[in-house]
């Protein structure tokens, strides 16, 4: 990609003055740094048992976990996934694993046995930790799959099932024999997978030091960003898995002495009932959850005054749908943070949540966080565009990813030669500094905030014998802001129904993959090149009848 000489770029920052960063430090160090102002204070709490740790537990149990982790012979560099739902012991298993210098790859649990297989193949994890109902996707029979026992060890947070470990191997470890390990800056420590602009889920490098200035830029500082302090109860209904709640609840919580009160899965009445017993200051949300609590009759019926603080991501989020939770949440400070998984992950947030907050604008994501360097480019030409010109986003700073897992070409085709990210999302920044999403021109489709890569469900449609050729683009949908649908090309002489089409990959796909319409054409539109021209499809969809 062509950049403008460096004269002619127009530099977007935050309003708010750099700080001095402590990134030489290994990210559980940074985030327990405080942790002796708040040893006895409430750090996680198990929304299902109502279980709480305080901070000295947490980084007790993690400590052990290290241990636990280090004797099963996971070394520095290592990577272990984890595979659950949010919950005390994703913490533990996370922050462990950093200590000793091993590297954390995420899994979403509903994932089919053939997505965790690609995620294990790609990350080279050597353990699993899981619940016992996941266990049977880890048995897979196909000889060139990794075994269970043998080539990854398996633990699980519940009774194990035969050849797994109970999770008391990590948590009762003596934490008297944790070594120190050193760990550079720059070293991995969380492997999230993403698609990124094109192609297939990739390994997405995040340094101790990216995950570090990413927390830092959000609530370090005398006037952070995102303002949390120790009295925050933040809701951790998102799941863990992605990177949006490991980094701007998780971290930034441990990091701000705030509460975490962790949901295992979003069901309306009881995240309500949590709000009100636990008094849940700052929530974490997504639209689609933004649209339930606006919606539900059943919000109603609960005490939501306590909330101060609403964070909005992962997808675009509507005025109206905003509007129509602030007429039921009045008191709470509504706001965007806009993120990408290989951006570290937060590119903008809202300053509307700075300690000191400046004004901020309903449907914008906020400004560039601070230490970090926002342009907006003409994607045709690669030239700096400057105010209120829309174009495509990209950041650069020390927060972003190292690069992709073993993939040098697709990390060189986001990071370009002079540092910047190129996001693949369509944004301008107004006079007020504020950033707008207006578009996106990669190929990733977001179903309620998760990705679904159309690349991926593209392979799997070509591998039916019936169909010679096929695309997925998103289409508009007001529950999940974007659904995937497919255009296929039936091979010569063969039947094949919508409904058959739809099945063959639900059947080998997690449910928000799953595809919402087959339109059969004679042929894909592609470019001289052979790439799919998915803005001519996505064209179709608005008007049908040139179907
Ligand atoms: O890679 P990913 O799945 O990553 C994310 C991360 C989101 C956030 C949001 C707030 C945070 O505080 C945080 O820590 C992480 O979604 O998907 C990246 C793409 O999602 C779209 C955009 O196309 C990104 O490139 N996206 C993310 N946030 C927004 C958004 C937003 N606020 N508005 C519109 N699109």
């Amino acid at each position: 990609k062509q950049n403008p000489p460096s004269s002619e770029t127009h530099i977007f920052r935050s309003k708010l003055p750099e700080i001095p960063i402590s990134n030489h430090l290994p990210l559980p160090t940074y985030c327990f740094e405080n942790v002796s102002n708040v040893l006895d204070r409430p750090c996680l709490i198990s929304g299902s048992s109502g279980k709480t740790y305080s901070f000295a537990e947490t980084k007790l149990n993690s400590q052990k976990t290290a241990v636990g982790l280090l004797n099963l012979g996971i070394k520095k560099g290592d990577v272990i996934m984890i595979l659950l739902q949010n919950c005390p012991e994703f913490v533990f298993a996370f922050m462990g694993a950093s200590m000793i210098g091993a590297v954390t790859t995420t899994a979403n649990p509903f994932y089919t046995s053939p997505e965790i297989f690609k995620q294990l193949s790609v990350s080279g994890a050597k353990l699993i930790i899981t619940q016992s109902q996941y266990v049977d996707k880890l048995r897979d029979s196909q000889n060139h799959h990794p075994k269970l026992g043998e080539d990854f060890t398996v633990i699980t947070t519940d009774e194990p099932p035969e050849n797994c470990l109970h999770f008391t191997v990590l948590s009762e470890a003596n934490e008297s024999e944790l070594p120190e390990v050193a760990t550079d800056s720059d070293d991995p420590v969380a492997l999230p997978f993403s698609s990124g602009t094109t192609g297939l889920p990739k390994g997405v490098i995040l340094t101790h030091k990216s995950l570090i200035t990413s927390v830092a830029q959000q609530v370090d500082g005398e006037n952070p960003n995102l303002y949390l302090k120790p009295e925050d109860v933040v809701l951790c209904v998102l799941p863990l898995f992605h990177v949006y709640s490991l980094n701007s609840v998780l971290l930034c919580s441990l990091r701000a002495g705030a509460a975490v009160l962790l949901m295992q899965k979003f069901e309306i009445g009881a995240l309500l009932d949590l709000i009100q017993r636990h008094k849940v200051s700052v929530a974490a949300v997504v639209p689609p959850l933004v649209l339930a609590l606006a919606k539900n009759p059943m919000v109603e019926k609960f005490d939501l005054s306590s909330i101060r603080l609403v964070l909005s991501g992962a997808a675009p989020l509507g005025k109206e749908l905003e509007e129509a939770l602030h007429n039921r949440i009045p008191q709470a400070n509504f706001g965007q943070g806009y993120g990408m998984t290989e951006a570290g992950p937060v590119l903008s947030m809202c300053l509307g949540f700075a300690k000191q907050p400046f004004p901020s604008k309903s449907g914008s994501c906020g400004t560039v966080v601070r230490n970090a360097e926002l342009k907006v480019i003409d994607p045709e030409t690669g030239f700096s565009l400057g105010y209120n010109q829309p174009g495509e986003i990209c950041i650069r700073g020390a927060q972003i990813m190292k690069g992709y897992l073993n993939d040098t070409e697709a990390t060189a085709n986001t990071i370009d030669i002079e540092g910047w990210l190129h996001t693949g999302d369509i944004g301008y920044v107004d006079d007020d500094d504020e950033v707008f999403i207006v578009d996106r021109v990669k190929e990733i489709i977001k179903f309620k905030g998760f990705q679904v890569p159309p690349a991926e469900l593209e392979a799997l449609l070509v591998s039916h014998p019936s169909i010679a050729d096929a695309a997925v683009v998103p289409q508009k949908d007001e529950a999940a802001g974007e659904v995937p649908v497919a255009f296929v090309v039936r091979s010569h002489g063969f039947e094949l129904t919508e409904e058959a089409v739809k099945e063959f990959i639900a059947k080998q796909v997690v449910f928000y993959k799953k595809l919402h319409t087959v339109y059969f054409v004679h042929a894909i539109p592609k470019s001289p090149a052979g790439k799919i021209l998915r803005k001519d499809l996505k064209a179709k969809l608005v008007t049908p009848k040139v179907l």
